[in-house]
């Protein structure tokens, strides 16, 4: 038995394969030329995978492209255009629009789009909807900023549409949740998960892609962040939140579950760090693919299985 199995007997090495054909998108595959590629929202769309992807262009500033493939893996038809761009008449996304996460609202019938708008005022969460990926709607700010990692549960609880995202209060980077009747009038904060102090997640934590409904709760990704004399690394955690209220952690792992390791995760713009905003499940299967930024150059894709991955949580508690 490996010493690492010894220490820690819940924590499968095999729980997430890094793809071998990783990193999928980069730079030099786009049709003009950018800095970076990374951070992409994911949809399944006419049986296809849709990345909306965050590009980096060589002012720094950032737009969204799509990225479609019929596997999720390979054969990437990355538009010759950006899909949303920052726009003059919208002042908060002066310097770009970045990190987009992406969920089906079933009450709607729309995808919402929750990103980062960038701007003198700070990083705001702005919310575009859009049913085709061609026009978008683009409804405001819920929060104040400094506001990121954001996204919206894909149907309302109890009547309220529901909200994860990570504002920077007193200089502490918290995950929180809120509540609204409308998408508009948001109420009802309240700090979701709180950096660990001492962990690896001890500096500051941010929401992953949206939340997965299953039946034991809602599953959620995020990213910890532990400043060490280097740099940042970011890794990947996981929770299980109640059905019925999200505001009750049932699981949190205690491990990361992803981190980087691989070269393209170390290579890049910011070394050590995993950046996951996008994430399709097959229902059938119990696949789970994971989009992440890696290194804040590309963008990589690791597979879960469903079942294990909620397994692990409840292991890893008793
Ligand atoms: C976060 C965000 C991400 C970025 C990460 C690592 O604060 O800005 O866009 O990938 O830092 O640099």
């Amino acid at each position: 038995m490996e010493a690492n199995s010894m220490l820690f007997p819940h924590l499968p090495r095999t729980l997430f394969q890094k793809y071998s054909g990783n990193p999928i998108l980069t730079p030099e595959m786009w049709p003009y030329p950018v800095n970076a590629v990374f951070n992409p929202g994911a949809v399944e769309m006419n049986g296809e995978t849709v990345l909306l992807v965050r590009v980096e262009d060589m002012r720094g500033f950032s737009h969204l492209t799509i990225a479609r493939s019929s596997d999720g893996y390979v054969n990437w038809q990355i538009d010759p255009q950006p899909v949303l761009v920052p726009e003059k008449k919208h002042q908060e996304e002066q310097w770009g629009i970045e990190d987009p996460r992406i969920v089906w609202l079933e009450d709607e019938h729309q995808y919402a789009i929750t990103y980062v708008s960038f701007s003198q005022g700070g990083p705001v969460v702005s919310v575009a909807l859009t049913q085709d990926f061609k026009t978008f709607h683009r409804i405001g700010s819920p929060m104040p900023p400094e506001d990121k990692d954001a996204s919206l549960f894909p149907r309302k609880i109890n009547g309220r549409y529901v909200l994860i995202h990570r504002p920077i209060i007193r200089g502490e980077a918290h995950i929180w949740i809120s509540f609204s009747p409308d998408l508009q009038y948001w109420g009802d904060h309240s700090v979701l998960l709180p950096v660990r102090p001492g962990w690896w997640d001890n500096h500051r934590v941010g929401l992953g892609p949206p939340p997965i409904e299953t039946e034991e709760g809602w599953l959620i990704f995020y990213h910890g962040v532990r400043k060490t004399a280097s740099g940042s690394l970011y890794r990947v955690g996981m929770a299980l939140l109640d059905l019925d209220d999200p505001r009750k952690i049932l699981y949190r792992s205690k491990h990361w579950v992803l981190g980087p390791h691989e070269p393209y995760e170390y290579i890049g713009d910011v070394p050590g760090v995993t950046f996951p905003t996008g994430v399709i499940v097959n229902r059938d299967s119990g696949e789970v693919r994971l989009y992440y930024g890696a290194a804040d150059k590309c963008v990589a894709v690791a597979t879960a299985n469903l079942s294990h991955l909620i397994a692990h949580l409840k292991e890893e508690k008793e």
